[in-house]
């Protein structure tokens, strides 16, 4: 059965494409359209074309599957110049999502019409690309250079309404009659003028005021840092104004293929491919039997409980959340509005939908109403003896079959849920902080944790918006475990003469947001502090009797001033050169490539011992939790894809070079050894 069928409705021509899941338009799809429009072309009783699709949404973009493969013709350019030279109107009739090949066949049709849900968009940028088939040429010509910068280099899909704001889309039509309300709008168009993208002037607002493009990269700049793409897709837009669109479908397949054969793209792909996959748990089937969760609750009212509530609050989902006293209880659930009302402020909710979800929530002294719970989350101190009081309580309180989760960061799992006798029921949701934001989840699968358990907690965390990825029990999961020996080096560095805003550089050079002595002061110094002033055993110690706490107190490893702009401290400094002194550490100059290999090998080793332990599932996890949840930079794809492009052996080599001062705990990983002279990867 082809991909591509043709239906006549008199003297109109329907191309219908129907490739599930999406419509990636691969090979077979592109054919056909090519052999549907030649069809339509070669027809004189055909007068008008619709080009539409089967299943969930219209084409959403070129088969990415592909990339990377020898190319198979005809190309997508080729088939779109093919669409749009034709002289009967071809229209573009839309649902779902048309993104970047999609929406550049909807670009050379020459009208489009959508439903009132669809989304038009050119996430190009998002794979480390920009639009490979005229979308930077054919876009600016039809809404406007200023229009077409946010959609080619931010790449966010915008909804059908906005899309024909701005001239993208010429008709929004029925929610539930688009094949003929498609159809209508093209017998309405027969016999006039066939109006070309290619042949358009809306660019002219880039050629009378080119400031647009310096404003928009400052506007943008700092999100975009270290990106290849972006500066790319403002090159291709600003093309479409100063040159001909023929010269402009070079210059952009020119920054196309760069692009493609660059490592950002490549890793930014294998981003793509990883989050997908994070959510499928091996040797579980597809279609086991989920419990349904139609009531939460949640253990404790302070930052991760409330945060962890609002999640389920905004996804329509009741939620009792529980706390010791009032004064406790009335503080959370009033931090929970006020980050509503924040992010109402800023337009991304409504007044109503704050209502709505706070409508949700109710709050309690009482275990008793939590009863009829189908998942109660955990999120008291972090304390073995309270939390298995606490899962007692739940398991004697709580109906039978409702799931208990922790949202322990570090403890052991198997370990809580002995304090119950429904250990099959219990596991680990580790959100991270700000729980309501970051999107990172790690799902605990603890040694008696049913499979329907889990897979309920993994399509739950979709459900809340959030990428759950499932780690084993040991000490601090994936992304904490690893966390702890880049955190050692770091300590270590300094030591032996690393100045640590030097440390914090090599990370800010390599893309994370910050570096460790900035996180430590962001989080607190005094985390873990056991508040004797007069007992100094550590550069902290003495920093918080010195009362530098980090950002809250003004002062920790750095100096801040009031906009919170960080200085290096020559009394921290001193404080450390005195504790190396102490310890007899002989300070020594450092080059900033060992900085580096100190920081991430180790890191990249303890991710290889989580695989041979068998405390993730497969190495794109493991950079799913440190793109979502540690900052490390997406055009990188993540430790482990990144070891993989550099070369496990590099790698290797580095830990080997530096073995004497990686502690006493570290451990060489078989898996990545083995790996390392088999030239092999971790990522297929
Ligand atoms: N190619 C191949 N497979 C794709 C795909 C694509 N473009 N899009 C989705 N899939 C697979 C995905 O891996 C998953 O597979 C299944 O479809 C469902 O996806 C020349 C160069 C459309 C919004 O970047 O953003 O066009 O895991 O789980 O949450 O200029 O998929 O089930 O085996 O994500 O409902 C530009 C990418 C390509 C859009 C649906 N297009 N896709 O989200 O489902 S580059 C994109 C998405 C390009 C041209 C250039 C989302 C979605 P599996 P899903 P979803």
């Amino acid at each position: 059965m082809s991909v591509i069928t043709t239906e006549r409705h008199d003297d109109v021509l329907v191309i219908i494409s129907d490739n599930p899941p999406v419509n990636a338009l691969g090979q077979a799809v592109r054919q056909g359209l090519a052999d549907g429009i030649e069809e339509a072309l070669g027809d004189d009783s055909v007068k008008a074309v619709v080009i539409r699709c089967d299943g969930r949404t219209f084409f959403a973009g070129a088969d990415i599957t592909e990339f990377g493969k020898p190319p198979q013709g005809p190309g997508l350019g080729d088939v779109l110049d093919q669409i749009e030279a034709s002289d009967k109107p071809v229209v573009a009739a839309i649902h779902g999502t048309a993104l970047g090949g999609g929406c550049e066949v909807a670009l050379a049709c020459h009208y489009r019409v959508a439903v009132p849900s669809a989304k038009l968009g050119l996430p190009e940028v998002k794979l480390g690309l920009i639009p490979g088939a005229a979308g930077t040429q054919r876009l600016p010509r039809v809404v406007g250079a200023e229009a077409a910068l946010p959609m080619v280099v931010v790449g966010n899909p915008i909804p059908a309404k906005k899309a024909e704001s701005i001239g993208l889309v010429d008709r929004i039509v029925g929610e539930d009659s688009l094949a003929e309300d498609a159809i209508a709008f093209a017998r309405e168009q027969i016999g006039k003028p066939v109006p070309r993208a290619s042949e358009g002037t809306a660019n002219r607002d880039g050629v009378e005021n080119p400031a647009i493009f310096d404003e928009f990269r400052a506007k943008h700049g700092r999100k975009l840092r270290g990106f290849d793409a972006p500066e790319a897709g403002i090159q291709a837009v600003k093309a479409a104004g100063e040159l001909s669109y023929e010269e402009g479908v070079k210059k952009e397949r020119e920054l196309f293929m760069g692009l493609m054969a660059g490592t950002q793209s490549a890793a930014m792909r294998h981003y793509f491919f990883a989050e997908r996959a994070a959510n499928k748990i091996e040797g579980i089937a597809k279609d086991i039997e989920l419990i349904p969760i139609k009531k939460v609750g949640v253990i404790g009212a302070g930052t991760m409980g409330g945060g962890i509530s609002m999640n389920f609050l905004s996804a329509g989902i009741p939620v009792t959340i529980l706390e010791m006293e009032q004064e406790a209880l009335d503080r959370g659930t009033g931090v929970m509005r006020k980050n509503y009302e924040r992010t109402a402020l800023r337009g991304r909710m409504t007044g109503e939908q704050v209502e709505q979800a706070m409508g949700l929530l109710t709050s309690t002294l009482d275990y008793a109403d939590l009863a009829d719970c189908d998942l109660v989350i955990e999120a008291v101190f972090e304390n073995m003896d309270v939390k298995k009081e606490v899962f007692a309580k739940l398991d004697e309180t709580v109906k039978q079959g409702a799931i208990l989760a922790s949202n322990t960061s570090y403890l052991n799992v198997d370990e809580i849920a002995t304090a119950t006798n429904r250990p099959e029921y219990v596991l680990g949701l580790h959100f991270f902080s700000p729980a309501n934001i970051m999107k990172l989840l790690e799902v605990v699968r603890g040694d008696k944790t049913s499979d329907q358990v889990l897979a309920t907690c993994m399509k739950l965390a979709k459900k809340i918006g959030k990428i759950a990825v499932v780690a084993g029990v040991c000490d601090g999961f994936i992304g904490n475990r690893m966390l702890s020996p880049r955190q050692q080096q770091a300590n270590a560095l300094i030591m032996e003469g690393a100045n640590y805003w030097e440390v914090d550089e090599v990370l800010l050079d390599f893309g994370f947001p910050m570096g460790p002595f900035q996180m430590s002061d962001l989080a607190g110094l005094d985390i873990g502090w056991h508040r004797d002033p007069s007992r100094i055993e550590s550069v902290r110690d003495a920093l918080c009797a010195m009362d530098r706490r980090g950002q809250k107190t003004g002062a920790g490893f750095y100096d801040y001033d009031e906009a919170r702009q960080r200085t290096p401290s020559d009394d921290v400094k001193k404080v450390i050169a005195e504790f190396a002194e102490k310890q007899g550490v002989e300070q020594r100059e450092i080059s900033k490539e060992e900085i580096q290999e100190r920081l991430l090998y180790p890191m990249v080793n303890e991710g290889a011992l989580i695989l041979e332990e068998g405390m993730a599932q497969r190495a794109s996890d493991i950079d799913v939790v440190w793109i979502n949840g540690y900052g490390w930079p997406l055009y990188t794809g993540g430790p482990m894809f990144w070891a993989d492009t550099i070369g496990l052996g590099t790698v290797v080599a580095g830990l080997e070079k530096h073995r004497e001062r990686l502690g006493e705990k570290f451990k060489l990983s078989q898996l990545l050894a083995d790996k390392a002279a088999a030239g092999e990867r971790f990522n297929g």
